[in-house]
Order: C-alpha cells, then sequence, then structure tokens
C-alpha cells in the first residue's frame, strides 16, 4: 500500500518553497523530480493528505517512445495513424479519456499528449497551442458525450481557421444505427459547418490515405479543422503487411509543398497602387503568421513606411511597439487611402474595420474562391503570403512618407491619452469603492508585463470575457510573433480562454516555434468569471503538467450582459451570481495558488508573488480580481463598457 503523505506545517509559502527548490523546469525531468512524495498544497489538518502529483504521471511522462511496427503482431490502425501523425509532426495532443487505442497509439508514437478535465477545454487547449505556434495540434474524446462537449471550442478552431485535429470515438460500425450498447454518435453532420474536412473512417485500409487527408487538408491553403471519427474496426485493425494499406506513402507523395507565385504583372500593379497611394496600411492576418514571414512583413514596411496593424487570433507578426504600427492608433485609420489586406483568413465587411468607405484596396490570398467575398476590391491576387511580401521586397521603392508616419504617431499619442484618461478615472472609481476597475487592471498588467524588470517580449498572453475583454485588450501588446492570442476572436465564445491559454504555455513550456527563445517562460490569462466557469479545472491539468499560467479573474459578480435585465423586472437573478464568489479558494483546491485582491496596490504585488512562483517554481496562480457589476455601465460608471475599433489592439471579430 502507497505510503499517505500528510503535511503537519501551516505555512503553506515554506512548504512550497522546499517542493520548489526540489523541482526542475523541464517537463519530464522536472515531474520525475517531483515523484510521489510531492506536495504542492499544505491543508493545516494534520488527518487531511496533501494535493500533490503521483509517480505514475512523471513515469509515464518520462517512457521513451514506442511506435507500432508491421513485426509480429503487426500495427493496429491506430498505430498506423499515429505513426503518420508523428511523420507529419503533429505538435501536441490534448484529450480526455475515451478513443482509447487511437489516444494510447498517438502517445506511444511520440506525439507530446496532455490528458485533461474537460473536452471541450482540451479541444481550446489545443488550438491555444496551435495559435502561438502556427503548428497543427489534435484534440481527442470518447464518440458521443466526449465529442459533442467540445462543439463550442472545435467552431471557434473553425473560426479561427486553427489546423486542429478532431479525433473521437471508440464504437464499432457494426452497432451504426443499433443504439447498441452506449454512446453512437453521428458525429460527421455534427461539425458541419465547423470543418474543413471530416470523415467517418469505414474502411480499415484506407486509415493512412485519411490520415493523408486529414494533413493535406491541415497544412495547405487556408487551414482549418479536420474531423475524423474511428470506428473499433478501423483503430483495432491489424496489419503486418504494409501492402495491404491504401496509398501507403510518404508526405512527399500525398501532399505538396508548391505555394502560388503572384504574377509579374499583377506585382507591378501592385506596387504602382502603393507607390501611388499617401496613407497606405498594410493589414497584416493570419496568413503572415502561418507563413512565419513576419521578417519580410518588417523588411517591406520600413522600406516602403507604410502603416501595418495585424489582424487574426495571434498577434504579434508585426510589432504593436513599432513605430509604423497602427495597432495603437485608431484614429489615423480613418484617413488611410489603401488598404493592402494579406492573409486575412476571416473578411470583415466594409464598415466593420474603421476605414474611409472609399478607401482602395488589394487582397492577396492564397486561395481564390476567396477573393471578393465581403470586400470590393481594386486589385485580388492569389498568392502565396511570404513569397508576395518577397515580391513586393524586391519590387517596391524606398520612401519616405513624414506626413503619414507624422499622423501615427500622433493619433498614438491621442490613444495613450485617452487610455490613460480612462485609468485615472478607473482609479479614482477602485478608491472610492474599494473595488478592482477594469481600467486598473488592464493597466497594471501592462506596467507589470512591459514597463517593469520582464523582457517585453517574453510573455505570451491570453485575453477573454466581455467588459474585461474590452478594458484589457487596450492595454495588452504583442511585440514578437505568436505572443498575443486572442480567445474570443470571431466566435465570441465566453470561457475557453483559460485552457486555450494553458495549451499556449504547453507550447512555450516546449519552445515550439517562435516560443523558443522564450521557453519555460510564464504566460498569463485574463478572464471573467462567467468565463471561468467554463475551464477552471483546467488548472489541475496545468499543475499537473507544471505549466505556469497566471490567470487574472475579473470577478463583477455577474455576466457582463446585466445591464440587458434592466428593463425587464423578471430577468436580473438569471444575469447575476452570488457575490465576492472565492475562485482564489477554489483553484488552492486544485492544486494552484490563489490571490483575491481589491486594489490596485494589492494586485501589482499578487501579480509579482505569482510571476515569481511560475518563473521559479512552475506555480499556477489564479488572480481573483474583486470588481462591481456596475463598472460595465455608463449610467453608473461612465465611460462603461465600449468595443475597440478594428482593426487594432483589443480587436476580436476580424
Ligand atoms: C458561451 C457564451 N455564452 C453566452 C454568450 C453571450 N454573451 C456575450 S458577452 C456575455 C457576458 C459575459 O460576461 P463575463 O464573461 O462575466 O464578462 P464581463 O463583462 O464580466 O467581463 C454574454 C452572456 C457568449 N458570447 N458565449
Amino acid at each position: 500500500m502507497k505510503k499517505r503523505t500528510t503535511d503537519i506545517s501551516n505555512n503553506v509559502d515554506s512548504t512550497r518553497r522546499k517542493f520548489l527548490l526540489n523541482t526542475a523546469p523541464a517537463v519530464g525531468a522536472a515531474l520525475a523530480a517531483a515523484g510521489a512524495e510531492t506536495k504542492i498544497f499544505a491543508g493545516s489538518d494534520a488527518e487531511i493528505p496533501s494535493i500533490r502529483i503521483p509517480k505514475e504521471i512523471p513515469a509515464s511522462l518520462n517512457e521513451a517512445p514506442k511506435p507500432g511496427s508491421f513485426e509480429g503482431q503487426g500495427m493496429t490502425g491506430a498505430e498506423v495513424f499515429a505513426k503518420l501523425c508523428k511523420e507529419e509532426d503533429l505538435a501536441a495532443m490534448f484529450c480526455c479519456p475515451g478513443n482509447y487505442t487511437v489516444i494510447n497509439a498517438i502517445a506511444a508514437a511520440g506525439v507530446p499528449a496532455y490528458g485533461g478535465r474537460t473536452e471541450g477545454a482540451m479541444c481550446a487547449a489545443a488550438d491555444g497551442f496551435s495559435r502561438v505556434t502556427g503548428e497543427a495540434t489534435a484534440c481527442s474524446g470518447t464518440e458521443g458525450p466526449g465529442f459533442t462537449h467540445m462543439i463550442m471550442n472545435i467552431a471557434a478552431a473553425a473560426a479561427a481557421r486553427t489546423p486542429l485535429l478532431v479525433l473521437a470515438s471508440n464504437m464499432q460500425i457494426a452497432g451504426d444505427d443499433r443504439e447498441a450498447f452506449i454512446q453512437t454518435a453521428y458525429q460527421q453532420p455534427t461539425t458541419t459547418g465547423m470543418k474543413k474536412f471530416g470523415k467517418r473512417l469505414i474502411a480499415p485500409d484506407r486509415v493512412w490515405e485519411y490520415g493523408a487527408y486529414a494533413f493535406r487538408n491541415m497544412k495547405s491553403g487556408v487551414p482549418g479543422p479536420v474531423h475524423l471519427d474511428f470506428p473499433g474496426e478501423v483503430a483495432r485493425a491489424r496489419f503486418t503487411d504494409p501492402a495491404k494499406l491504401k496509398d501507403y506513402y510518404t508526405k512527399e507523395k500525398y501532399r505538396c509543398e508548391s505555394h502560388p507565385h503572384p504574377a509579374p504583372k499583377e506585382v507591378a500593379k501592385a506596387v504602382e497602387l502603393i507607390t501611388k497611394a499617401e496613407r497606405p496600411i498594410l493589414i497584416a492576418g493570419h496568413g503572415v503568421f502561418h507563413g512565419k514571414a513576419w521578417d519580410v512583413l518588417k523588411q517591406v514596411v520600413e522600406k516602403h513606411e507604410m502603416a501595418v496593424v495585424t489582424s487574426g487570433p495571434s498577434r504579434g507578426h508585426f510589432p504593436d511597439d513599432h513605430r509604423l504600427s497602427a495597432a495603437v492608433s485608431p484614429d489615423a485609420l480613418m484617413s488611410a487611402d489603401l488598404a493592402i489586406f494579406i492573409g486575412q483568413y476571416c473578411m470583415p465587411s466594409p464598415g466593420e474595420y474603421r476605414f474611409n468607405p472609399d478607401i482602395k484596396t488589394i487582397r492577396v490570398h492564397p486561395v481564390p474562391e476567396d477573393l471578393g467575398r465581403n470586400w470590393p476590391l481594386d486589385l485580388g491576387i492569389v498568392a502565396d503570403e511570404k513569397i508576395f511580401l518577397e515580391a513586393l521586397a524586391n519590387n517596391l521603392p524606398n520612401k519616405k512618407r513624414d506626413a503619414w508616419t507624422a499622423e501615427l504617431a500622433a493619433a498614438r499619442k491621442k490613444y495613450d491619452d485617452l487610455i490613460h484618461g480612462q485609468y485615472d478615472l478607473g482609479l479614482k472609481y477602485s478608491r472610492d469603492t474599494n473595488h478592482l476597475h477594469p481600467a486598473v487592471i488592464g493597466k497594471e498588467v501592462h506596467d507589470f508585463l512591459y514597463k517593469g524588470d520582464i523582457d517585453p517580449k517574453q510573455t505570451v498572453t491570453g485575453l477573454g470575457g466581455w467588459t474585461i475583454g474590452n478594458y484589457t485588450g487596450r492595454w495588452l501588446r504583442a511585440n514578437r510573433p505568436g505572443q498575443g492570442i486572442v480567445c474570443a476572436y470571431q466566435y465570441g465564445a465566453i470561457g475557453p480562454d483559460l485552457a486555450m491559454v494553458i495549451g499556449a504555455g504547453a507550447a512555450v513550456q516546449r519552445g515550439v516555434g517562435p516560443q523558443a527563445p522564450y521557453k519555460g517562460a510564464p504566460v498569463l490569462c485574463v478572464t471573467s468569471d462567467a468565463g471561468i466557469a467554463y475551464s477552471m479545472f483546467e488548472l489541475e491539468t496545468a499543475a499537473k503538467y507544471k505549466i505556469p499560467v497566471i490567470n487574472l479573474v475579473y470577478n463583477n459578480n455577474s455576466w457582463g450582459m446585466w445591464p440587458n435585465a434592466v428593463t425587464s423586472a423578471r430577468s436580473m437573478h438569471m444575469y447575476v451570481f452570488q457575490e465576492n464568489l472565492r475562485y482564489d479558494k477554489m483553484a488552492e483546491g486544485l492544486g494552484a495558488r490563489g490571490e483575491y485582491v481589491r486594489t490596485p496596490e494589492e494586485l501589482r504585488e499578487a501579480l509579482k508573488r505569482s510571476y515569481q512562483a511560475a518563473a521559479k517554481d512552475g506555480l499556477s496562480t489564479l488572480i481573483n480580481c474583486q470588481a462591481l457589476k456596475e463598472f460595465t455601465s455608463a449610467k453608473d460608471y461612465p465611460p462603461g463598457n465600449a468595443m475597440n475599433a478594428e482593426p487594432g489592439c483589443g480587436a476580436f471579430a476580424h
């Protein structure tokens, strides 16, 4: 029998420090060092055992990969599929148990795998990992209930064009339409409208072929979710001879790396339009991030002095702190006379962007079908984003645009004054009420991450919530590729935020892609009290894998839409919660740290403590920021809640 570990210390901090001193930073090694005797949270009652990481976790994380082989017993269908996932560098898989044969095979093949508490949150975590790296990731759950729990976050990933592999199943084709045993679900119709490609596999010998379909779709053109469901007959089929598999050839043969090049006369036309314009603005969409085109982007706009604003679910592929960035100068947007959309996967309609209705438009996109949708074009070009930017770098002349850059700088100053004015007012409200106004939270986080001792390019942030999302969006910055994720991007889901940032944190912990220079750094999430309900339990997942997340909860005791109930006498109870809930204490119960703050000073100190615990010891913290629901209302606390200009920082629709 296992020895029961009890903790007789009442001093939680000193116990944690002892534990942390024994802990190495890297994932497997850290958890191996932690081992079965690790105490993460010390209860005061000697009879109650401490929360701890069981030895099975580090032991299984440190196991060497063991891919299947055609020798002997042969490979299962799941192992064949896992082999393809590994050869395609599937960056990570997030799952809850279910679809057992498939998840075990993928983990055994050596794909980094994570197990969490809800399938929906695991789907968001996989999305978050992809949003900060551009890599394809997977999520998985059991056929009926696990899969349907993911739906909101599959739809959010579709809106964000995430290369997300949705895997689910367990049941057998033999049980189709019979309600045999439990859980059978018609999966593919359920993801209609939320995927780029999907298939229920029915022929075991086509498992490799459909794996190829999946990665061809995720890695070509505009990415998007792919949904494969794996009945038992496919997952558990056995193959001892690769010749029995249909289309069993390598990725070099089942997809290609050829990308569309713009015609020279199209480049010449673009150069002419850009050179003639007085105030051009380049909208660098998700395709610029996916195409890793950030260096050539900077080269082009510096050479020719264009304004740039990033759009999409990932931010930072052009730095917000660059003098040519229009992300924090919304007043300049209206005077732009030429918009150059590059890699804008999800197009707004005119009026949704704060541009002059007469603005001329060039749009560069890797597939022709979307050109001209929603937004009228003066020039549409089918091209790979990076290849087009390279052509511009070679063909655009050097140009100075002193009037335009001066206007950008003046607009930036005006915006800065505006948000500082909101902060001053928020500070007054905070002092008057002894509750934290959202403008104060935004400014405190900003100063802490970008104005103090921390490298302003280091910390990945993710943002959700309604009132808090709008306020904090004005203060968060993305100064390098993959530094910021917009959790609510386009789909507007409340709640995936923390799970998404934990996924992003896993990518930072492993130093994947643009996260490599910041490997192991803490990540920070700002979410709401309504939002935390959807992801809260994943603090346990963060603790289990030692992914250090600092999670601020804007606790205004309500769904921020409560003003909708004001004129409906029997409604308010549906919009408000119990007041002063202790999300921080719940976090402690899940193996994270908790902080409860009501003043700017308390928040500042909590941020410092939390970052230190995260950076040094891999611990996560939930900072419960106590607010008042009335801060949302312009009548009670002007200016109340308002959405931000798009495109720019704080934009989330496009
Ligand atoms: C899953 C989900 N449910 C409901 C909504 C509709 N909705 C949009 S914003 C909002 C209020 C959210 O309140 P909260 O997240 O607490 O934000 P706060 O204003 O307090 O920052 C609601 C209900 C939504 N977008 N997503």
